[in-house]
This record gives C-alpha cells, sequence and structure tokens, in this order.
C-alpha cells in the first residue's frame, strides 16, 4: 500500500443521505477496499492509493474546486448552482466534470399551487419563486427574458407558497408526491440532475493522473455492466439476421456451429441494455430455442 500523501487521492462523497450507499458501492464494486477512520470522517484505502472522505453533500464541490480533495462525488444540481457562483465571482479554473452516473436522478422543476393555470415560463413573470438554487434559477429566468423575484429557502421549500412567503417554488423532484401533498404541480424542470463526478482544476502529478484514469475506466466498467446482460441462445441459420436486429444493444454476436446440426448454430453475446421478457419473447418468435440470459461480472473495453 502507497502512504505518500502526494500520491494519495482523496475523494469527497456525502457522509449520510441519499447518494451515500450508492457512492460507497460504486467505489467498492471499482475494487477498493477500505478501513474507516476512527472519527468515521475519513475511510483509507488498501488497496488503492484513494481514501474517502465523507462530508455533507453542499460541502463537496467546494472541496474539489479548493483542490482538498482531488476528487468529489455529488448531485449535479449542487454542481450547476456552484458553477453559476464561480463564474459570477470571475473564476477561472473550474472544476472538471467527469462523468455522470447512474444514481440520484432527479429533477429541479417549477412547483405551481393547483388553482394557477400554466402557460408556459411567461406564467412567471413578476412573481415570487422559492428556491434553494436561486442562480440556477435566475439563469433560467434570464435566459426566458423572464423578470421575477427569486426568495432563496435552505429546506422545506414546498411549504414557502402556503406561509405566503412565495408564490410558487423551484425545487428537486423525484417522485413528485411532495409536491403533491403541498397543492402544487410540477410545471417545467430546468434542470435534470443524477450523481456526478467531478475533478479539481489543479495540475495533477503523473501518478495522481494514472490512479484517477484507472479509477474512471473501472467506473465506467461498473456503470456499463450494470445495464448489459451475457445472451446465450440456438437458432435457425436462416433466421440469424433478424435474431440479430432483435439483441439489444449487441454489436457482434459470436456464432458457434452446433455439432450435428447444419442449419442451426448457437449465439452467444453481450447486450448492453437489459433484456426483457418481451424481447425473449420475441426471439423465440423469431425461431431461437435454449435461451440463457447471464448477468456480467466485470467488464473492460
Ligand atoms: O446532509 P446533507 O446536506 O449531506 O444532505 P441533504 O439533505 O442536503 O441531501 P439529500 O441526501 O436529501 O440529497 C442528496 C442529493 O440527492 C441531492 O443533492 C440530489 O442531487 C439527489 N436527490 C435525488 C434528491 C432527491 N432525489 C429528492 N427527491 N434530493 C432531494 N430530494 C427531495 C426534494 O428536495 C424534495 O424535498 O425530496 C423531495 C421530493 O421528493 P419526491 O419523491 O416527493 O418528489
Ligand atoms: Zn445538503
Amino acid at each position: 500500500m502507497i502512504k505518500t500523501d502526494e500520491v494519495r487521492i482523496k475523494i469527497a462523497i456525502q457522509k449520510s443521505g441519499r447518494l451515500t450507499e450508492h457512492s460507497i458501492e460504486l467505489l467498492t464494486r471499482c475494487g477498493l477496499t477500505y478501513s474507516r477512520g476512527r472519527d468515521q470522517l475519513i475511510c483509507y484505502g488498501e488497496n488503492m492509493p484513494v481514501d474517502i472522505l465523507l462530508v455533507r453533500d453542499d460541502d463537496i464541490p467546494g472541496l474539489v474546486q479548493e483542490n482538498i480533495c482531488d476528487l468529489g462525488i455529488v448531485g449535479g444540481n449542487i454542481i450547476e448552482e456552484l458553477r453559476l457562483e464561480l463564474i459570477k465571482k470571475g473564476t477561472k479554473r473550474l472544476f472538471n466534470v467527469l462523468e455522470r452516473l447512474n444514481y440520484g436522478h432527479c429533477r429541479l422543476s417549477f412547483g405551481i399551487p393547483e388553482n394557477v393555470e400554466y402557460i408556459g415560463a411567461k406564467t412567471l413573470k413578476g412573481k415570487k419563486i422559492a428556491t434553494t438554487y436561486p442562480l440556477i434559477v435566475e439563469d433560467y429566468l434570464k435566459k426566458q427574458n423572464v423578470n421575477a423575484t427569486v426568495v432563496e429557502f435552505s429546506g422545506a421549500v414546498e411549504i414557502a407558497p402556503s406561509l405566503g412567503k412565495a408564490d410558487l417554488i423551484c425545487d428537486l423532484v423525484s417522485s413528485g408526491a411532495t409536491m403533491k401533498a403541498h397543492g402544487l404541480f410540477e410545471a417545467d424542470t430546468i434542470l435534470e440532475s443524477t450523481a456526478t463526478l467531478i475533478q479539481s482544476p489543479e495540475a495533477l502529478s503523473k501518478t495522481k493522473k494514472d490512479w484517477i484514469k484507472l479509477l474512471l475506466q473501472r467506473i465506467r466498467g461498473v456503470l456499463q455492466v450494470k445495464e448489459s446482460k451475457y445472451i446465450m441462445l440456438h437458432a435457425p441459420r436462416e433466421a440469424l439476421q433478424e435474431i440479430r436486429r432483435l439483441l439489444p444493444g449487441s454489436e457482434a454476436p459470436t456464432i458457434i456451429p452446433l455439432e450435428g446440426f447444419k442449419d442451426k448454430v448457437a449465439v452467444h453475446a453481450v447486450c448492453r441494455e437489459n433484456v426483457f421478457w418481451e424481447t425473449l419473447e420475441e426471439l423465440k418468435e423469431a425461431g431461437a430455442s435454449s435461451m440463457l440470459v447471464l448477468p456480467v461480472e466485470k467488464m473492460l473495453a
């Protein structure tokens, strides 16, 4: 294990919240094993020079921007708000976005009281909008050429209209249940967000760069594997074209002759999308038989 600090990569993730479990799982699936520090705030990588810092999600982009951490995983919503803040301040070198991850999905949408008719962005004109993301909302209003007042709320944005503190809100939505429960309906979405991997804007040493490259390659492999399946089936030769067309997200299947059968082959393929029952039924209809769908454990392009 490499211990010197210049070589060790620090990655900030959320300490406790919606992204925590998935972020730890992602790093574990990249092969990282770690021991947790006594203060419970740092996990020390055992088999890679990668340490995990557990912090509040709002602090993550700042830690990465200031180069206190080399990498960070945080919601795209928080990243975008900070990006706009840094641009406003005239900061020249901003953190780099390395990869959008496949969890933490949500959207930033307007929530309008049910008794208000919504006819697009012009409905917002002259209104008071409560949000935790004032810069993203202001940026949107500017692009839409609409004048409105944005009031910053640090939490419980959805109660602002009923308290008379705002006419409407702009907040994160996932299932839509929160807005509904507060008598609001979801109007336009202004940002789609997922957990995102970011990197410090500072120049890194060659060793750190190499480790980050390797980690990123593994992360991409893990993301790809989640969707991918390995499929094996038997098919009449004459149906091969149709069967290949039906295989979801597969580029070049392997065709293997079947001992004792002239007009039948075995087809093996990696499908980069999920294989649903409906697809298997269509394949059967096209003449496929003996179908097996297996999960893919690891993948390296
Ligand atoms: O303590 P810390 O500051 O670290 O955590 P936090 O409470 O600020 O964040 P947390 O754990 O709630 O969310 C972390 C990240 O998850 C966010 O920054 C988003 O990128 C992402 N995420 C995904 C969400 C949601 N889905 C989500 N539904 N963040 C918040 N919500 C809230 C939303 O604000 C609203 O209050 O859930 C409510 C709406 O949910 P639905 O399902 O009712 O629509
Ligand atoms: Zn937070």
